[in-house]
């Protein structure tokens, strides 16, 4: 099995076991490295941290597909985790979300998440009290099914994403375009909320009819102090830290910066960052130099 469907079958296998597949947002090819050398399962594409990291611009589809796919390959190449990238929206209307679909599939993508936000979107983390308008359900229904009428291979994951809660829309709501989108064929539905004490989400999982027909994503960056392994004993079969690591690097890089800054001297950091040897480890400098060299000889020798 070659390594695009080796992926894809470790994803679907994971999302229908009886466990949870532990999720960890990347921003970039090294925080995908680092998260599969931590011991996680699946690598999420996040769109905030792509906007954030890569552009310095925020998470409101200021992005084009074309860069979030081109991040989400280098993420991609340099894992060997599955890896589910966050579209947004589909980046647009109808034809994009089928488009997204055809691109993200032909890069060799384990898996896509569309979320039935409005273009632009606004990251569903902004503190806000504001009802949002969402996309009409029948709409992103059809987008979803248009997405997995396009795809070639099966195994190609469709997460459908339901901002019900997070957009002051309730329960029943949230329940109705559960069961739109699991209708439409998605894989997955994520439930996204903002509620700390979780209740929202519980309320959804008594209510929804659809529980258990298809697996279950959340992402606990609001309720953060559920464990996985809870999210898991309440029926989610993938948890996703989505934004953790690219804050930890913002910070990371706040105080290094304050510290040169500060000292005008660059062993005022040396104790608190990467060793060179590490980080030239990360990327196999010496493994690729010894390749080089071996090439080098046996050309050398060839020529003899
Ligand atoms: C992302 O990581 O871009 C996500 C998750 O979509 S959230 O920011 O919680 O919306
Ligand atoms: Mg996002």
């Amino acid at each position: 099995m070659g390594r695009v469907d080796e992926k894809r079958q470790v994803l679907r296998a994971g999302l229908q076991g009886s466990g949870v597949l532990v999720t960890v947002g990347a921003h970039d090819a090294m925080s995908a490295r680092l998260i599969e050398q931590h011991g996680f399962d699946a690598v999420w594409v996040s769109g905030f941290g792509v906007s954030t990291m890569t552009h310095a611009l925020p998470d409101l589809n200021l992005v084009t597909m074309t860069e979030a796919l081109a991040a989400a390959v280098r993420i991609d190449g340099a894992t060997s985790l599955p890896v589910i990238a966050d579209c947004d929206n589909g980046f647009g209307g109808h034809s994009n979300v089928v488009r997204t679909v055809r691109e993200y599939e032909r890069a060799g993508i384990a898996g896509i998440c569309v979320e039935d936000n409005l273009f632009p979107k606004r990251n569903s983390l902004l503190d806000s009290s504001v009802v949002r308008d969402l996309l009409p359900v029948a709409e992103q229904a059809g987008r979803i099914a248009a997405g997995v009428e396009e795809r070639d291979d099966n195994a190609f994951t469709i997460i459908a994403r339901v901002e019900a809660l997070i957009a002051g829309h309730g329960v029943d709501e949230a329940c109705r375009r559960a069961d739109a989108y699991v209708e439409a064929g998605a894989d997955a539905i994520l439930i996204h909320s903002r509620d700390k004490s979780l209740a929202e989400i519980e309320a959804f999982l008594d209510q929804w009819t659809g529980a258990g027909s298809v697996p279950l994503v959340a992402v606990p960056t609001l309720f953060p102090s559920f464990t996985a392994e809870r999210l898991s004993e309440m029926g989610f079969r993938m948890v996703i830290f989505a934004n953790q690591a690219m804050r930890a690097a913002v910070s990371a890089m706040e105080d290094t910066l304050e510290a040169l800054a500060t000292h005008r001297r660059a062993d005022a950091v040396d104790g608190d960052i990467a060793p060179l040897d590490h980080v030239f480890d990360l990327v196999g400098t010496r493994e690729t130099i010894e390749a080089e060299e071996r090439a080098a000889r046996r050309a050398a020798g060839g020529d003899a």
